[in-house]
């Protein structure tokens, strides 16, 4: 940090205060005291403003640029605090005001800019690329509504916009514009900026593109809008919906605003810097959150031949040398693939260096099924980023493995240098530092603050195993954490939890491949044990968080059967002293803050090789939960890290689902037939309860698809997802070796930093100083 800035900040931290009661008076004409909540988070938000200013802001000789489609970075009040290392100053200037900073947070609106862990692994990125001192931006859209509001309505998920952006907020409005053109229209966007602090370090900035010519009364009834009228609702919604074509060449106009936006600063940025833009991956890397900022690629290039004068050889050469492709899915519906036609329609200026791209490919290699262009006219936008990037990373190492091995194994024998695996991680300031005080100050307690800047300090914990009174507090600090979340809960959902019962938690977005409807079935399960007379040695509480695609009808019944499972169970006066279920309304970071700290169980049941990582597997496990989960996913280096006894792992593993997606032998019916388990708790869907209180095309709907697809696999690992359960419930009552499987879990979280999967990015692929 330079002298100066260092200066001005410790003049501000040194008088906050006086600062604090200064923006109170100027803003509001009141003392501090006198402030409201609302009034008191607005000049705490101008105050942390005012810090990050005068904060170092980080220049290298080369910048990474992660461009993404969503950021979905939370709350940023507490976490800018931590990072600025004056959360604990304010929290006691508040106090002697009459004030509680937790009552406050409460006040900032949630920024709706991501959907779930990909979006949410983007914003930890951010955090640690500031933390490590790299020079590092994110690009991404500025959504008025982001993803939407989810609203419970007799038993059903409805969909309301998300209006989360205020008069002052984080957002600050900038002087840059550019024009953008498409096909048939050309818009005018602005660039609005974040600040990213790091923690104890300096500030790089989310760039978050928009348009000015936005109409935001366009949205008449839920989340309904003319999907045609591009100028006035480009920015409108994160992933509106794409189930017609209005809806997937809106989806291609808001990938191409992206991209343009974000070629346009980064070559204003070169020149400005007067850098040769033939060196232009020596100053610069784009990282390409998976496919959607795709386009970057073509538009690149079609910048340096059109207005920079270079030869196509050139600018392919160089734009390849620049750009690196992260792949987080192996879902086939998820690797985008645009018809050609739409192309031409939305972007036409593209089409010909995409035709070019293609045209090299085909040169070189005879195989169908590298062609970016396929015989039906779709265009592959994994397979511009394999062929014109430098490298291609997953984001676990068996999700790296597949992807090399099966999934994009004829691109590995083409480019098996190129290819490489980046396990994810999570930013412990928010998933530890910010959402669990108690346990961040129990262990600078216990170990010193060190694993703060250095997870991997927090295996020091493991000498502590055999302490009864650390056992003692991890256990305590838990309960405190349920007590809390039995309030909210009953705030907020008005459902009556009882802190003693274990608390079993599956928060994540809603897909047939996560397998809520497997945990659903286990409650169905248990529901029926409870009424036939075998009680739980202990109540259960089972708690989920989810949204679903407003297009996707079988995820929207999945909640729609949680929601009716919560109804009868916690209505049961037989049952409910065992068990409740609780399907939060609206599950976010937020929300996500609150469940994590206070989990038991973790629930990541996933189909093996179908969940990419998972990134709650790891926030769970930081805060002592204990992972119950399929060989999928970062689950697999979970195992590893905690070994055998620390963990819960069920289920067929990720080469046997592969074989039978091979051979297509996998029939659903088979597994209800022979088992009386399955099939009791699969015909309680369309049982008279059931349909007594929900609705029958719903209920037949997701019951007929369990019997008659079931595509990613529920009934194979039913039964042994039931008993490994039984299993760690029952576990649950061997006190301490729960609470020892707590302390592991928390002690071998650290590879899991976020910080570290950074450094290996940097390391591997960025090569910044
Ligand atoms: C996801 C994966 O589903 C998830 O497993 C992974 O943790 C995350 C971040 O890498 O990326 N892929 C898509 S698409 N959405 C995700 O959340």
């Amino acid at each position: 940090m330079s002298k100066h800035t260092n200066m001005q900040r410790d003049v501000l931290v040194l008088n906050l205060e006086e600062q604090l009661e200064g923006i109170a008076e100027e803003k509001y004409g009141k003392s501090l005291k006198e402030c409201t909540d609302r009034e008191t988070y607005f000049v705490l938000l101008d105050m942390t403003t005012r810090l990050m200013n005068v904060a170092e802001v980080y220049n290298g000789e080369k910048k990474v640029y992660y461009i993404s489609m969503e950021f979905l970075i939370g709350k940023l009040l507490s976490n800018n605090l931590i990072n600025l290392r004056v959360y604990d100053r304010v929290k006691a200037i508040l106090e002697k005001n009459g004030k509680d900073l937790a009552v406050i947070e409460e006040c900032e609106p949630e920024p709706s800019l991501g959907n779930g862990g990909l979006g949410r692994l983007a914003a930890c990125f951010l955090d640690s690329i500031a933390t490590l001192g790299l020079a590092g931006e994110g690009i991404g859209l500025n959504y008025h509504f982001g993803l939407f509001k989810q609203v419970f309505k007799d038993h059903l998920q409805n969909a309301e916009k998300n209006d989360w952006i205020e008069e002052q907020s984080w957002l600050e409005k900038t002087d840059t514009t550019f024009e953008v053109s498409f096909g048939d229209k050309k818009v005018v966007s602005r660039l609005y900026n974040m600040d990213v602090v790091g923690y104890d370090t300096g500030v790089n900035k989310l760039r978050l593109f928009d348009i000015e010519s936005i109409d935001e009364s366009l949205v008449k009834k839920g989340i309904d809008f003319d999907k045609t009228k591009i100028d006035k609702n480009l920015t409108l919604f994160l992933y509106p919906d794409d189930s017609d074509e209005a809806g997937n060449l809106l989806r291609i106009y808001q990938e191409y605003f992206l991209v343009s936006n974000a070629a346009q600063l980064i070559l204003r940025e070169q020149k400005e810097r007067q850098y040769d833009l033939h060196e232009l991956n020596n100053h610069a890397v784009i990282q390409i959150n998976d496919t959607h900022p795709t386009m970057i690629i073509p538009e690149l290039i079609r910048i340096l031949v059109e207005e920079k004068a270079f030869s196509m050889d050139d600018a392919i050469d160089v734009v390849s040398k620049t750009c690196a492709y992260t792949n987080h899915t192996i879902l086939a519906e998820a690797l985008e693939t645009w018809p050609l036609k739409y192309l031409e329609k939305v972007v036409p200026q593209l089409v010909p260096y995409i035709k070019e791209l293609d045209k090299r490919v085909r040169a070189k290699y005879k195989n169908p099924k590298v062609q970016i262009i396929d015989k039906d006219k779709k265009v592959h936008m994994a397979f511009i980023d394999i062929h014109y990037g430098f490298s291609i990373n997953g984001v676990a190492a068996i999700h790296t493995d597949i992807l090399k091995d099966s999934e994009l194994n004829d691109f590995y024998k083409i480019y098996p240098e190129k290819f490489n695996n980046k396990t994810n991680g999570i930013t412990f300031r928010r998933w530890l530092l910010s959402c669990n005080h108690p346990l961040a100050d129990f262990l600078s307690q216990t170990i010193g603050d060190g694993f703060k800047k250095d997870a991997n300090k927090l295996e020091k914990l493991l000498d502590h195993i055999n302490d009864e009174e650390v056992l003692d507090q991890l256990e305590a600090i838990k309960m405190g954490k349920k007590k809390e979340l039995v309030d909210y809960l009953k705030k907020h959902e008005n459902v009556e939890v009882d802190p003693d019962s274990i608390f079993d938690i599956q928060v994540k977005r809603l897909h047939e491949y996560k397998r809520q409807q497997m945990n659903a079935l286990y409650i169905i399960h248990k529901y029926l044990e409870i009424k036939g007379g075998k009680k739980p040695s202990r109540p259960l509480t089972f708690i989920f968080g989810a949204k679903a695609a407003p297009a996707y009808v079988i995820a929207k019944d999945i909640i729609h059967l949680l929601l009716v499972l919560q109804e009868i169970v916690n209505n049961d006066p037989d049952v409910n002293k065992y068990m409740k279920v609780i399907m939060v309304e609206n599950y976010n970071v937020s929300y996500a803050e609150k469940l994590i700290p206070a989990c038991d169980v973790s629930e990541q049941i996933s189909l093996a090789s179908k969940e990419a990582s998972g990134t709650s597997n790891m926030k769970f496990m930081l805060n002592g939960a204990v992972t119950l989960g399929t060989d999928d996913g970062a689950n697999v280096e979970i195992h590893e890290l905690v070994g055998d006894d620390n963990i819960y792992i069920f289920g067929v593993k990720a080469d046997e689902v592969i074989e039978h997606y091979k051979k297509a032998d996998y029939v659903s019916k088979d597994y209800y037939k022979k088992s009386k388990v399955i099939k009791e708790a699969v015909d309680f869907i369309v049982s008279k309860e059931c349909l007594k209180v929900g609705h029958k095309e719903n209920l037949e709907r997701l019951y007929n698809e369990l019997l008659n697809k079931d595509w990613f696999m529920t009934l194979i690992d039913l039964e042994s997802y039931i008993a490994k359960k039984d299993e760690i419930f029952a576990d649950y009552e061997k006190r301490d070796k729960w609470k020892k499987m707590m302390l592991t879990n928390i002690a071998k979280a650290g590879y899991f930093s976020s910080d570290r999967t950074i450094a290996e990015y940097n390391r591997d692929i960025w090569h910044l100083n």
